[in-house]
């Protein structure tokens, strides 16, 4: 690996203009130290760094390259697309093609509003949320990330948790107060919440599956005990499915847990690797958005023909091929060499995975919630984190984070994965 000069440069010259040289904090390898790299260019499972290193990628670009960097079918859409303009703020017929199939493939929803952003999606879904049942509050799980918007940034998971700033200046008293927060897995305090706020509530915002503290499943059971309480409460299930929609199946958590949302966020994969969010829900709840309804949402580049194309041509290919079922081996290949390696070296490490999303925690107790994810070892992690990229394998920079695997990974890729982490540890 050649040492990251072009990078470092890069970067450098970066944060003279741009806030710690990222337009996204999580970039910036704040909590595993050095210098950001910049990439090039990217192909299948393969980024191309500016001093030519090729790194195998776990990350996906957080998520959205679930089949790989540059597929041919979603580069194609768009250079077709860009040659008849980039964007008219008028409807296209491109938008209802991509609503129709996220509709068909997507349980519980008759209709979908796209957005640019996860963070859009899931700040509409509460604000339409508190103007469909006329209640103020909001329950969020510690350590879960819905995005940056004032109302998340309580005890946020992913990057807010990687600053140790769950909590983020600038977020208001009053906006604070209408959130509430629960502990992931723990109906009890979801309970509590509701007891001591009655007929306040609005919604309950989860991801079905964390994956900003890390990959964490649901417990058995957990899921289906907040579809109770929001039916019993009168209070909305919101699943955030930024990660986990068209990840975990054709029909995201919802589909792969067999429990009904009352409004479900997307973003990511639903992209295609444009900029684009959605937020979907039956037709009682949807046609209070305006200008159907008084609830207001809107966006200038809402729908924009290209990331509608990029979108679709992903959406069409995950819809028609077997892309959940390859990724679903590969993933658990992977699982199954790291914890056999880990085993071996002696070190204390728990391994988490719900399809395609995996993580690797440093530490002897179970990661299901927020306290837990926090006592796993950074500075393990830090040295994990760097001798994997050193050896060319570039997982997120952060112990909060999930590894989003792509279908185009090879298992010769997994392989060299595996060694990989078996030669670090052994240096532990
Ligand atoms: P965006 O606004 O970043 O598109 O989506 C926000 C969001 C909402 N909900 C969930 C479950 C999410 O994971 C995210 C964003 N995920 C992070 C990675 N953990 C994005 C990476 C970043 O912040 O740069």
């Amino acid at each position: 690996m050649s040492i990251y000069k072009r990078s470092s440069k890069l970067f450098h010259e970066a944060t003279q203009y741009i806030p710690g040289g990222v337009n996204s904090p999580v970039r910036a390898f704040k909590s595993v130290g050095g210098d950001p790299i910049f990439i090039k260019k990217a192909k299948d499972a393969y980024l191309y760094d500016e001093d030519g290193n090729i790194l195998i990628d776990y990350i996906n670009s957080w998520g959205p390259m679930i089949l790989g960097h540059a597929n041919s079918k979603v580069v194609d859409a768009i250079i077709e697309k860009t040659k008849l303009g980039t964007s008219f703020g008028t409807p296209t017929e491109i938008e209802t093609e991509i609503a129709k199939l996220a509709v068909s493939m997507v349980p519980n929803i008759d209709k979908i509003r796209f957005v640019n952003s996860g963070t859009e999606a899931c700040m509409s879904a509460v604000r339409l949320a508190r103007g469909f049942t006329g209640k103020d509050k909001m329950i969020k799980f510690a350590g879960c990330y819905h995005g940056h918007s004032d109302s998340f940034l309580i005890q946020a998971g992913s990057g807010a948790m990687t600053f140790g700033s769950p909590n983020s200046p600038g977020v208001t008293k009053g906006t604070a107060q209408d959130t509430l927060l629960a502990t992931y897995n723990n109906i009890e305090s979801v309970q509590q919440l509701i007891d001591a706020n009655k007929n306040e509530i609005a919604c309950i915002i989860i991801e079905p599956v964390a994956g900003n503290m890390g990959c964490i499943p649901p417990k058995a059971g957990f899921l289906q005990d907040l579809r109770s309480l929001c039916d019993v409460n009168n209070i909305l299930l919101v699943f955030d499915e930024v990660m986990t929609g068209f990840r975990l199946a054709k029909g995201g958590a919802q589909e792969l847990f067999g429990i009904a949302a009352d409004i479900v966020c997307f973003g990511k994969v639903i992209g295609g690797g444009l900029p684009v969010g959605a937020f979907a829900a039956r037709n009682e709840i949807m046609n209070y958005l305006a200008p159907l309804g008084p609830v207001y949402q809107a966006g200038t580049l809402s729908g924009n023909p290209l990331a509608m194309a990029a979108g679709l041509a992903m959406l069409q290919q995950l819809n028609e091929g077997n892309t959940y079922q390859s990724l679903l081996e590969k993933t658990n290949y992977l699982h199954e060499g790291l914890h056999k390696v880990l085993t071996v070296s002696g070190v204390d490490f728990k391994i988490n995975q719900v399809g395609s999303m995996i993580s690797l925690h440093f530490t002897k107790d179970v990661v299901s919630d927020f306290t837990s994810a926090s006592k796993g070892d950074n500075s393990y992690f830090k040295k994990f984190f760097h001798g994997m990229l050193s050896r060319g394998i570039y997982i997120a920079p952060s112990a909060y984070e999930t590894w989003f695997l792509c279908d185009a990974l090879t298992y010769e890729d997994l392989d060299k994965t595996i060694s990989a982490c078996s030669e670090i540890v052994s240096e532990f």
